[in-house]
């Protein structure tokens, strides 16, 4: 039987945030560790390989991607939490995670070193309260990105298809900034990887439910890669700033990106037909390798989605994909209903492989 590699981190497990503020609302926390524990049941039941890597150490990757400061900060957070709490007057044995209060711009350069308060430090190193920062923040994010490092080292030896399986998300993180459940962006880590490693061109699909305006933010202006998003209208969703269709890119990078938002309610002939376009540019640029952001909160029956796929048509949107005959590293996004997580996983992977 063919198989494919599947990495994942025993470090996932760590992040835990209680809750999420909507409108209001206290919700638990949906970007669970139990979504990576459903899809590595689903993988096993059908008899797919993994590979836990807590030793890959990703570091000068990530550095490569996110301002320094920015990584300092997160690792400061998280390590020092009880005694940042006690600073800010706040009981440590009352809250697992930080929330930011204010959202400040990330023209912070000069501004992280004049702002004293960790109100402050956190409003300009966030994006919206959808990241919040425990403990154990910092450990989890850096080990979801050596997820992706790990991965991006077997397709540079050679493998076809590859699924890293990360958690935390990370393509709503920019350079300097969190937000969205994500941290560190690792598909753009993993595409440093490959280039490192001699790629010349790598292209990027992301076909997880909301536009990835980290990624965009952080290869706007780069001529190496190519991005093509599909997602929910910003007119309805989340990140609302971005993933508009004459956002294609600037100086090295203009023509690079290719967002493709769709309305709400759509299913799958028109996704598809919308697909098939994005891959017609990814093949027109002719990379070297493919970064699937693969989140399943385009699911009919994901809390997010307003789109109506089921878990079957994932399989042709891998069979789709592997039409490219290209190297193909999926990294794992979004994707927030446990019941069908798993199984939308596995049809993904049995249309990437072919089983
Ligand atoms: C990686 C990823 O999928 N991140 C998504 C983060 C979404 N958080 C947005 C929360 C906006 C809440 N809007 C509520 C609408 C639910 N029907
Ligand atoms: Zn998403």
């Amino acid at each position: 039987m063919k198989e494919i590699p599947v990495i994942y981190s025993e470090k996932s497990f760590l992040h835990k945030p209680d809750f999420e503020s909507v409108l209001g609302q206290r919700l638990p926390y949906l970007e669970t560790p139990q979504r990576v524990e459903v899809i590595l049941k689903a993988l096993r039941a059908c008899g797919f390989a993994d590979i836990n890597v807590t030793t890959v150490k990703g570091m000068p990757w990530i550095e490569q991607v996110h301002d320094s400061k920015y990584l300092q900060f997160l690792r400061d957070t998280s390590e020092n939490f009880d005694q940042l709490a006690r600073e800010a007057k706040v009981n440590p044995e009352e809250i697992k995670a930080f929330y930011p209060t204010v959202i400040l711009p990330d023209d912070f350069d000069e501004k992280a070193e004049f702002y004293q308060t960790l109100e402050a430090r956190l409003g300009i190193y966030s994006d919206d309260p959808f990241a919040p920062i425990t403990r154990e923040t910092f450990q989890a994010a850096t080990g979801s990105a050596a997820i992706a490092v790990a991965g991006a080292q077997l397709l540079l030896s050679g493998e076809r298809f590859v699924y890293s399986l990360c958690r935390p998300p990370g393509h709503h993180a920019s350079k300097r900034e969190m937000g969205g459940y994500c941290y560190i962006n690792n598909t753009a880590v993993a595409v440093e990887v490959l280039i490192s490693g001699g790629a010349k061109r790598v292209a990027i699909l992301d076909i997880d439910f909301h536009h990835c305006n980290g990624t965009q933010d952080i290869f706007y202006r780069d001529g190496r890669v190519v991005l093509v998003s599909l997602h929910g209208s910003p007119a309805t969703t989340y990140p609302y700033k971005s993933g508009f269709s004459w956002e294609t890119g600037e100086g090295e990078g203009k023509g690079k990106i290719l967002n493709i938002p769709l309305e709400e309610g759509i299913g799958e002939e028109v996704y598809q037909a919308a697909l098939d376009y994005g891959l017609g540019e990814i093949e027109t640029f002719r990379p070297d390798f493919l970064v699937v952001s693969a989140g399943f909160d385009t699911h009919k029956d994901d809390p997010f989605s307003s789109f109506r796929l089921s878990t079957g048509y994932y399989q042709i949107i891998g069979k789709t994909i592997a039409n490219l005959n290209l190297p193909v590293l999926m990294v794992q996004e979004g994707g927030y209903e446990p019941k069908i997580l798993g199984e939308s996983v596995v049809s993904y992977l049995r249309g990437l492989i072919g089983i």
